[in-house]
């Protein structure tokens, strides 16, 4: 989570002249006031967050050493219980507050840690204190604790205290912990469903980042499920989950770990036979996509180290070049973790780790460990080097012919590709780019289009799957070099967002398997190439439709088998109807194509997000879907089934 720092008490003014309207805002009311400022927005992501805050503080109790295990259940009402096996929250009276410890932590906004000193709150920090803004998010909210023998519970309505703390049974001495029961208030969040695979997921990260901590994650609703993530290896397993549908380069994943300056760092490394840098960075279990000092000393490390290696080996000989950082991630998979007290956020979304600190840490701890390892694994430690010089050789055939293509459209001028339909508007912001499969679906957008703001780009059959590809082979590639020309912003260390001539790119492919083949095999050349298209929104996926529904000279159309009943209820089955089901664009004549996919005032586009809190998912999703092994695909495709009923598999 990261947001902006709030205050206590907060001062609202509303409207122009202040002194009357001023509300002082006290304690939880605060939070309830303004919950996006505490757990960064009231949808369906901030109501995850609820949950993470509280299993959080488990964490924190695993991270001192009291805690094994960590329960969540999603209850019928939709109501989420944690509970743990800690020291339990301290009952005794905190003379400052005058009430029970475990009732401050519940109603009193903190001042310290999270919330503190100007900084900026983080979660998942080792003061976790984001349980009092649960509390406040909640219709309800019962805490149950086990101590010295003793049972004890207090229930917070709305984030007010129902009734004083009370001892409600006795339990085995030995017996410990602290459990926890919140309903999420309606009136607060957009959606108070629970997603199971958004907490599996966000769980499962949080198992790997604190090994040896067991968490299951229960489903008492309709659909019952339970997952139990247990890693006595932590990061070094997360390598391996992430490498799953790879073949890894070697059977050890490298492993890092040390204090230094007050930063425990954790990395673990290993490559596969890929081309893609996968590498994810933590603070406090929290991922941060900007990565910041702590990766910056990582890659530093990683860099210096091996060109020594490869150096001191005779690898690299005196008079060649360097290996750059680029070629020795190529194909890396790595987890870089730190936890440190006060980690500080910077950047436009907090996401990036600003201390210094963290930077020398993980650099001395990478480097002498790296380097200690590479000198006890020679083969392993060549195998790398000689991947890192093959992808040297085909970065610099890559950047020949970058550079052929940049003296090429310098003499000829910014030549567009022959195959493209461009649009008349030249002003981006009203212009869209058809990317469609085949020419004959081709031929009818372009027949179809609105010239004056629809461009058409018809590409022949499968195209390149960037996944196995060096970049040598997809810089060269006929319909990649055709999109890059047509989009205008250049690509790699070229890439210039502002010169993108399209501000919406629209991938049109048949509703059958091979059009979701072709839309994922373009989706990853977008996300693994220019992702900064997809997070700015810019690319979207067509939606034709499934079925024809014709009667009576009256025509329908459904996009799904859902609206198909539905159009068939309301016109009446009989044997005037005319059903014909879409196998492909091709099916459609240019008319039809116009109003049911391509007009602005009748299609439906779907438009696509990354969500950067899951991006070691979504590169998985990618690998997965794409990669050489078959089994991690079919598993992949049977659990997501449901959700592609429509792709006709
Ligand atoms: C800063 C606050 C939140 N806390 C303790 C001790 C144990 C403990 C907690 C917790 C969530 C759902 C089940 C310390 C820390 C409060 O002070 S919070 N366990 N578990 C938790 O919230 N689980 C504690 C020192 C001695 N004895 C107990």
């Amino acid at each position: 989570m990261s947001m902006d720092h709030e205050m206590e008490t907060s001062i609202e003014m509303n409207g122009e002249y202040g002194a009357d309207q001023i509300q002082i805002l006290e304690g939880l009311e605060a939070v309830r006031k303004r919950p996006g400022m505490y757990i960064g927005s009231t949808s369906s992501r901030g109501l995850h967050h609820l949950v993470y805050e509280i299993v959080d503080n488990a964490v924190d109790e695993a991270l001192a050493g009291h805690c094994t295990t960590i329960e969540v259940i999603i209850n019928e009402n939709n109501s989420v219980t944690v509970i743990d096996d800690g020291r339990g929250i301290p009952v005794g009276i905190n003379h400052k507050a005058g009430l029970p410890a475990v009732e401050v932590v519940f109603t009193v906004l903190h001042a310290g840690g999270k919330f503190g000193g100007g900084g900026y709150k983080v979660s998942g920090g080792l003061h976790g204190v984001g349980a009092s803004v649960v509390n406040a998010l909640s219709d309800w909210l019962e805490v149950e604790i086990c101590r010295e023998g003793k049972v004890y519970q207090q229930r917070y309505e709305r984030g007010n205290t129902m009734y004083p703390l009370k001892e409600v049974g006795t339990c085995p001495e030995e017996r410990t912990g602290t459990k926890v029961t919140f309903l999420p208030d309606q009136t607060v969040f957009e959606t108070t469903e629970f997603d199971y695979s958004v907490l599996k997921n966000r769980l499962r990260e949080m198992a790997f980042l604190t090994k040896g901590i067991k968490i299951i994650l229960r489903d008492m609703r309709e659909e019952h499920h339970e997952n139990v993530f247990h890693y006595e290896g932590g990061i070094k397993e997360f390598v391996t989950y992430l490498n799953r549908s790879n073949e890894a380069l070697y059977g050890d994943v490298i492993y890092c770990e040390g204090m230094k300056d007050g930063v425990y760092v954790e990395v673990a490394m290993q490559h596969n036979d890929s081309y893609n840098d996968a590498t994810y960075s933590f603070v406090n279990n929290i991922t941060t996509p900007e990565g910041g000092t702590h990766l910056a000393g990582f890659r530093n490390a990683l860099t210096k180290t091996f060109n020594s290696y490869a150096r001191a080996n005779k690898i690299i000989k005196e008079n060649e070049a360097a290996l750059s950082g680029d070629d020795i991630r190529e194909g890396l998979t790595a987890i870089i973790s730190v936890k440190l007290e006060e980690p500080q956020f910077e950047g436009q979304t907090k996401q990036k780790l600003g201390n210094s600190e963290a930077r020398g840490a993980v650099d001395a701890v990478v480097s002498e460990q790296l380097t200690y390892f590479l000198e006890q694994n020679p083969a392993i430690a060549k195998s790398i080097c000689e991947k890192s010089l093959l992808a040297q050789r085909a970065r610099e055939a890559a950047r020949k012919a970058r550079d052929l293509t940049r003296r090429k459209t310098a003499l000829e001028g910014t030549s567009l590709p022959g195959k493209l339909a461009d649009c008349s508007d030249k002003d981006p912001k009203n212009c869209e780019i058809y990317i469609v499969e085949g020419d004959s679906a081709g031929g009818s957008a372009k027949t179809a289009r609105s010239r004056a703001t629809q461009a058409i780009l018809p590409l022949r059959g499968k195209i390149l799957n960037v996944e196995k590809a060096r970049l040598d082979r997809i810089y060269g590639n006929a319909e990649i070099k055709a999109m890059i020309t047509a989009f205008g912003t250049g690509i790699h260390e070229d890439f210039d967002i502002s010169k993108l001539r399209y501000h919406k790119i629209i991938i049109m492919t048949d509703a059958d398997v091979d059009g979701a083949h072709i839309a994922t095999l373009l989706l990853t050349f977008l996300y693994r190439f220019m992702p900064e298209l997809i997070r700015q929104g810019y690319v979207y996926l067509a939606k034709p439709p499934l079925f024809k529904i014709e009667k009576n000279k009256k025509v329908w159309y459904a996009y799904n088998e859902e609206e198909l009943n539905s159009i068939l209820v309301e016109i009446g089955r009989d044997s005037n109807n005319k059903i014909q089901r879409y196998k492909g664009l091709g099916e459609m004549d240019p008319e039809q194509l116009w109003e049911t996919t391509m007009d602005p005032e009748r299609r439906i586009l779907e438009r696509v997000t990354i969500d950067d809190e899951t991006s070691s998912e979504i590169d998985l999703t990618f690998t997965t879907l794409m990669g050489d092994k078959v089994e991690p695909r079919r598993e992949f495709i049977e659990a997501n089934a449901k959700y592609v009923q429509n792709l006709d598999i």
